[in-house]
């Protein structure tokens, strides 16, 4: 009898999408897979693509995997989008965009749901990326709205981030989140069509000149116009000069290490939350919270009361 991890590793489909469900929902089944499947990631290019909701990331992400299977390269997609539930618009939004691909086998396409997930948003989707990964896919797009904390940490977990911009939309170079801006490998300027962008343009280039250099990569900007495969081809290039620019400089090493220790962190505090919340339950927490609320109690007291009774301070 074939194993769930063997099946994964052959690419099949079923076997994918029960183990991308586990992760999903957090089951405890998840977490031995992956550690079967460990010792087979590390090939794919995991390249993660966010931005405002409704800045073309689907669409961007639909024309970059069909340029990726032109060249032969399989392709894993991930779709995160916090705000919306699994079966809403957005994400059906994204299956018919995407249905191009329906047909072919060499891409897989899956959209996450994320609701009631607390915290856990970046491990969960790197987690998927990785099952992808050991199933074979060349090219790993996780899609994801750049927004919060959370998002970004998301990106942070991808090999290579791209930025999505749109001129308009009061994304004044500005207003630009700090955040967003020190994530980026590449930064796309999309419906470059749009009247406007190229102000935007110039303004986001001016910046990015004297913005410095990120382990000898000075973040690359580039304009799309995605619905019409505009601007693709050059992106998918940088995305690559970008893998190759880290793995020629010896860089890749150093950039691994952070991603794991970063990655290690995540792991950290989700065992310690989970140990926590086995000894603690909610009213134990609102007994807690009570306390601190009256003054009967310092917060700090508080936790490490929480920790004490979890075994673990
Ligand atoms: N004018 C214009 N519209 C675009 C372009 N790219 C995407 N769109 C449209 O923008 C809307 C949102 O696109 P979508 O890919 O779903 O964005 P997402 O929410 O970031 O994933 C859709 O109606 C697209 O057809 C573009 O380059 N120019
Ligand atoms: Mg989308």
């Amino acid at each position: 009898m074939t194993s769930w991890a063997e099946r994964v590793l052959a690419g099949d489909v079923r076997a994918i999408s029960r183990a991308l469900s586990a992760i999903e929902d957090g089951r405890a089944e998840a977490e031995h897979l992956l550690r079967q499947l460990f010792p087979h990631t590390g090939r794919a290019a995991i390249v993660g693509i966010t931005g405002a909701p409704g800045s073309g990331k689907s669409t961007l992400v639909d024309r970059l995997a069909g340029r990726y299977r032109r060249e032969g390269r399989t392709v894993g997609i991930v779709a995160v989008d916090p705000s919306s539930p699994f079966t809403g618009g957005a994400i059906l939004g994204d299956r018919i965009r995407m249905q191009g691909h329906a047909a072919d086998r060499g891409v897989f396409i899956r959209s996450m749901a994320t609701r009631g997930w607390l915290g856990g948003l970046a491990e969960r989707t790197a987690e998927a990326a990785w099952v992808l990964d050991a199933a074979g896919k060349d090219v790993i797009l996780v899609e994801t709205v750049g927004v919060g904390q959370d998002e970004v940490e998301v990106a942070r977990l991808a090999d290579c981030t791209v930025v999505v911009l749109v001129p308009g939309m009061g994304d004044d170079v500005q207003n630009l989140k700090a955040g967003l801006m020190e994530i980026a490998d590449v930064f796309v300027v999309n419906k470059a069509d749009l009247p406007d962008a190229g102000r935007f343009e110039r303004q986001l280039r001016a910046m990015l000149e004297m913005a410095p250099e990120r382990d000898g990569w000075r973040p690359r900007l580039l304009p799309t116009v995605a619905i019409e495969d505009q601007g693709t081809a050059p992106l998918a290039e940088a995305i690559d000069q970008f893998a190759a620019a880290m793995r020629g400089k010896g860089r890749e090493s150093q950039r691994r290490i952070e991603h794991w220790k970063r990655r290690l962190v995540l792991l950290l505090e989700r065992r310690l939350a989970e140990r926590v919340s086995r000894q603690i339950d909610e009213r134990a927490l609102d007994a807690l919270a009570i306390q601190v609320a009256a003054r009967e109690k310092d917060p700090y007291a508080a936790v490490d009361e929480a920790l004490a009774k979890a075994g673990i301070a």
